[in-house]
């Protein structure tokens, strides 16, 4: 081989191995983001959904908890399991458990990064009424967040960011009151982030921001800003979408106001103080405001894109390694 061509060999081989990205921080000084790999997060999506669909009380649900909470371990991060049981609207009692994994314990300075866990246990917006009571796989609403969140951990393991990071996998989200109950169906949703909102993992937690991701795994998602995300931390979500636009993600993080949606980060700005935006995918033209599997029994695998869990990943990555 001569020289050319082993300079012309190295420069197509490592263009082509997606180099770790070299950037500037807010300090100014150049950090390393480390890459996010899409497959790896597929994975972890599909493990989630192989235990079937998460539903509090159900054998799926605690096997998955045990496999969440291992995995964290596995990725370096210090794990607690916050337990507390949950009323539901209807009176059921959720054995619910919250999963914290963290990163630079001792870390002032924190991001908090959530999503939840659990699936939902009726698919009451399903096409077929004879689905109604069927439980949602929940592949995008619930797996597709906490995959990604889970291969971030994997990197942070080996790469440790400059920031203390807190990873809440939340419990209890799914379970609220459908749209026909009779009776009051107020906070029905988002047990678990208002139980640790309330109740943190650690006495006075706190985090600069935090980042909720909520059904990120569709082919072609779209996540406009969310309006109780604006008007609790406008600073946050701009960063986030001026961010995803220089990487190229325009598609996705669209640059328009969308609807206010509640969701685990309403509690987290409401009772915990932390400004939280949500990350989640809307849908201007559909009449509930979501994705076409949005609680049915078709949120599964096939309606699951790399592409769209690459975007999310690595703009997140961004975000965190540039602070
Ligand atoms: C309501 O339907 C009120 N909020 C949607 C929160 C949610 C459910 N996210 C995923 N599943
Ligand atoms: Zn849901």
């Amino acid at each position: 081989m001569n020289k050319v061509f082993i300079l012309i060999f190295s420069v197509l081989f490592f263009t082509s191995c997606k180099q770790p990205a070299k950037v500037q921080n807010k300090d100014e000084k150049v950090v390393i983001v480390p890459g996010f790999n899409a497959d790896s997060a597929y994975q972890y999506v599909q493990k989630q959904v192989d235990f079937g669909p998460r539903v509090p009380n159900s054998t799926a649900h605690k096997l998955c908890a045990d496999y969440l909470s291992a995995s964290l371990k596995n990725f370096g991060a210090k794990v607690i399991e916050q337990k507390a049981d949950l009323q539901a609207y209807n009176g059921v009692v959720l054995k619910s458990t919250n999963i914290i994994g963290s990163y630079n314990i001792e870390s002032k300075t924190r991001i908090l990064l959530c999503a939840h866990w659990d699936s939902r246990p009726i698919s009451d917006h399903d096409s077929n009424p004879q689905n109604f009571n069927k439980p949602v796989l929940g592949a995008n609403d619930g797996a597709s967040g906490v995959g990604v969140l889970l291969e971030m951990a994997r990197v942070f393991g080996k790469n440790t960011p400059n920031v203390g990071i807190d990873i809440v996998l939340f419990d209890a989200e799914d379970y609220g009151a459908p749209e026909n109950f009779v009776g009051n169906s107020e906070n029905s949703w988002c047990l678990g982030s208002q139980y640790w909102s309330a109740n943190p993992h650690v006495a006075g937690y706190t985090a600069k921001y935090g980042i909720l991701l909520d059904m990120v795994g569709a082919p072609n998602a779209t996540f406009y800003k969310e309006q109780i995300s604006m008007s609790y931390a406008p600073d946050v979500v701009n960063n986030v979408w001026s961010i995803a636009r220089n990487l190229g993600f325009s598609q996705y993080f669209i640059n328009e106001n969308g609807g206010a949606i509640t969701d685990d980060h309403l509690y987290v700005n409401k009772i915990a103080g932390i400004p939280c935006i949500d990350i989640i995918h809307f849908n201007p033209n559909s009449e509930h405001g979501f994705g076409d599997f949005w609680h049915t029994v078709n949120d599964t695998m096939e309606n699951i894109d790399k592409n769209t869990l690459f975007a999310v990943g690595t703009t997140l990555m961004n975000v965190v390694y540039k602070e």
